[in-house]
C-alpha cells in the first residue's frame, strides 16, 4: 500500500487550463485539486512541485511491443517498453495486436493479453484486421463486448497485411454498427509495390530505395480514400502516423466539412527530417527507415504547425525500435529492412521541445495532444487524460528548465538505436506517478512487473451522451449520426446488415 502524496506549489496543466494548485493523490486516484495551501493531509508524503508543471501522464496511441513484424520480433516487450515509457512521462499506451499465422483474431489477441501480464503501466489494444469473413465479423463483435473499440487496417504491405478497398468498405460499416472506430495505415500499397520493383531493377537497393518507393503522394491518396470510405459508412476515422503535409490537409479539409476524422502524427514526424536517410553510411541511414517515411523539413514544419494549431489532433510514436543487428538484415535490399523506429520514451520530450520551446503551443495544448485527446478518442476519458478529482493518478512533473540530451547510451528501451540521438531538450520529466505511485524519480525507475492493468474501453454510444459538444476533439459526439445504441445480440446485428 503506497502512501498518499501531496504535491505542493506546482502549476497544474489540463487541456483547458493552467492553474497554480496543490494536488492530493491517494489509493491510485486524484483525491483533490485545490488552491495552494488549501489541502489538508497530515499523513501524506509531501512533494515540492514549485517551478514545475504537473500534467496528466502521456498516452501513446500507437506502439508495437512484443510483436512479430516483417519476420522479426521487436526487442521491447511489455516490460522494457513500458519501463522506457514511464521514464519519459508516458503512463498509458495502446498497442497494435498484429495478426498471427492462420489469422485467428481472438487467438492472436489472447497472445497479447498473455504477453501484457508483464506490464508495469496501464494499457489497451487496437486489433489489426487483415482478412474478411463471417468469423472475423463475429470476432469483432466479441472484442467490442470485451472492451476493444478500435480496429486497424493496413492499406499498404501488399500480399501481407494490406486489405482491399472492398474489405475497407465492409469493415467500416461493421465498425459503425458496433460503435467502434476504424484506424488506417494510409499508404497505397499497390503503387508502392510497383515503385519497389522499378527501383530494385534499377539497382537501387539501399535505404534510399525505401524512401524513393513511398513518396508523400501515396500517403495522401490513401488518406483521401480512407476518408471517403469513412464518409460512405458514416463512421469516424482515425488516421495513424500522418507524416506529410498533403495527408494532413486531406484530414483538415474533411474536418472542416464536419466529418469526424482524427489525425495522429508522430514524434519522428515533428522532431526529425529525412536528411540522414540519404547518408552513404548504411548503419546511419537504416536507423530512420520506417513507414510511412520520415519526410523533408518542409513536411516536418507543416505537420508540427498542424499539430500545434489543430489540423492534427494528437502525437504518438509507432514505437517499433529495432536493434542495429536487425536493421542490418536490410543490407542486401531495403525490402528486407525491418521498418520502424523508437519513440515511446522520447515522445513527451520531443513534443515539448517542438511545441513549447518553439513557441508554437501552450502547455495546455501540449497536454491535449499528448494525453487528453487520446483519452477522449479511445474512450478512456475522464479516467485518463485529465487531472481532476476521481481521475487515475497518472501524473508527471516536468521541470521546464532542466536540460538533457537524448541518447541510446542512457535510454531504457532495449533497442541499441535512438533516432533522436544527440537531440538537446530543454524541459525534463523529473517525476512520473503511475496509479498513484512514484515510478520514476528523474534518475531511477521503481516499477513493478504485473502492476499494469488492461483498460476495457466501451464502444461509443450511451457513454458520451450529454457531454459538451463544443469540446475541441468532439469525441463527446464522435458519431455524426448521434449516439449509437450498443447492441450485444450478434445474430440480430447480422440480420440487419
Ligand atoms: N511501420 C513501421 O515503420 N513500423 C511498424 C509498422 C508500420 O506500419
Ligand atoms: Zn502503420
Ligand atoms: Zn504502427
Ligand atoms: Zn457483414
Amino acid at each position: 500500500e503506497a502512501s498518499a502524496l501531496h504535491l505542493k506549489g506546482g502549476v497544474v496543466v489540463n487541456a483547458d487550463q493552467e492553474t497554480l494548485a496543490d494536488l492530493l493523490i491517494d489509493n491510485g486516484k486524484v483525491l483533490e485539486v485545490g488552491p495552494p495551501g488549501s489541502l489538508m493531509a497530515p499523513d501524506a508524503e509531501v512533494i515540492d512541485a514549485s517551478g514545475k508543471y504537473i500534467m496528466p501522464g502521456g498516452i501513446d496511441t500507437h506502439t508495437h511491443l512484443d510483436s512479430l513484424f516483417m519476420g522479426q520480433n521487436t526487442p521491447d516487450d511489455f516490460f522494457s517498453g513500458q519501463a522506457a515509457a514511464l521514464a519519459g512521462g508516458t503512463t498509458c499506451h495502446l498497442d497494435m495486436v498484429m495478426p498471427q499465422k492462420g489469422g485467428d483474431i481472438l487467438g492472436g489477441y489472447a497472445r497479447y493479453r498473455e504477453a501484457a501480464k508483464r506490464s508495469v503501466m496501464d494499457y489497451s489494444f487496437h486489433i489489426v484486421i487483415t482478412h474478411w469473413n463471417d468469423q472475423v465479423e463475429e470476432a469483432m463483435g466479441k472484442l467490442v463486448e470485451q472492451g476493444l473499440q478500435s480496429f486497424k487496417f493496413f492499406m499498404a504491405y501488399k500480399g501481407k497485411l494490406q486489405v482491399s478497398d472492398e474489405l475497407l468498405a465492409h469493415a467500416f460499416r461493421r465498425c459503425r454498427q458496433l460503435g467502434a472506430i476504424p484506424l488506417v495505415h494510409a499508404e497505397n500499397g499497390d503503387a508502392i509495390d510497383k515503385e519497389q520493383q522499378r527501383l530494385i531493377k534499377a539497382g537501387i537497393t539501399g535505404p534510399e530505395g525505401h524512401q524513393l518507393s513511398r513518396p508523400p503522394i501515396v500517403e495522401e491518396e490513401a488518406t483521401f480514400r480512407a476518408v471517403m470510405f469513412a464518409n460512405l459508412a458514416n463512421v469516424p476515422l482515425f488516421v495513424v502516423h500522418v507524416m506529410s503535409r498533403g495527408a494532413m490537409e486531406v484530414i483538415a479539409k474533411a474536418r472542416t466539412a464536419g466529418q469526424r476524422v482524427i489525425g495522429e502524427t508522430l514524434a519522428s514526424a515533428i522532431g526529425l527530417n529525412q536528411s540522414l536517410i540519404w547518408s552513404s553510411d548504411f548503419t546511419t541511414a537504416s536507423k530512420f527507415v520506417m513507414s510511412p517515411p520520415i519526410r523533408t523539413e518542409e513536411h516536418r514544419l507543416a505537420v508540427r504547425a498542424g499539430l500545434a494549431g489543430g489540423a492534427l489532433q494528437l502525437v504518438a510514436t509507432d514505437h517499433c525500435g529495432w536493434t542495429s543487428a536487425q536493421k542490418a538484415l536490410g543490407r542486401e535490399s531495403f525490402l528486407k529492412m525491418p521498418n520502424g523506429v523508437n519513440g515511446i520514451e522520447e515522445r513527451m520530450h520531443v513534443a515539448w521541445q517542438q511545441l513549447i520551446n518553439s513557441g508554437l503551443a501552450s502547455p495546455s495544448r501540449f497536454v491535449e495532444v499528448t494525453s487528453t485527446a487520446a483519452a477522449k478518442v479511445f474512450n478512456l476519458y475522464p479516467q485518463k487524460g485529465v487531472i481532476q478529482a476521481g481521475a487515475d493518478a497518472d501524473v508527471i512533473l516536468l521541470d521546464p528548465n532542466a536540460e538533457h540530451t537524448i541518447s541510446a547510451s542512457s535510454h531504457h528501451s532495449k533497442g541499441d538505436i535512438n533516432i533522436f540521438e544527440g537531440n538537446k531538450i530543454r524541459g525534463k520529466v523529473v517525476m512520473t506517478i503511475s496509479q498513484g505511485k512514484v515510478v520514476w524519480d528523474g534518475s531511477s525507475l521503481h516499477v513493478q512487473r504485473g502492476a499494469g492493468r488492461f483498460l476495457p474501453r466501451p464502444a461509443f454510444g450511451d457513454l458520451y451522451k450529454g457531454l459538451d459538444e463544443r469540446d475541441a476533439i468532439r469525441s463527446a459526439e464522435m458519431y455524426p449520426y448521434g449516439p449509437v445504441p450498443v447492441k450485444r445480440d450478434l445474430a440480430a446485428l447480422h440480420a440487419k446488415q
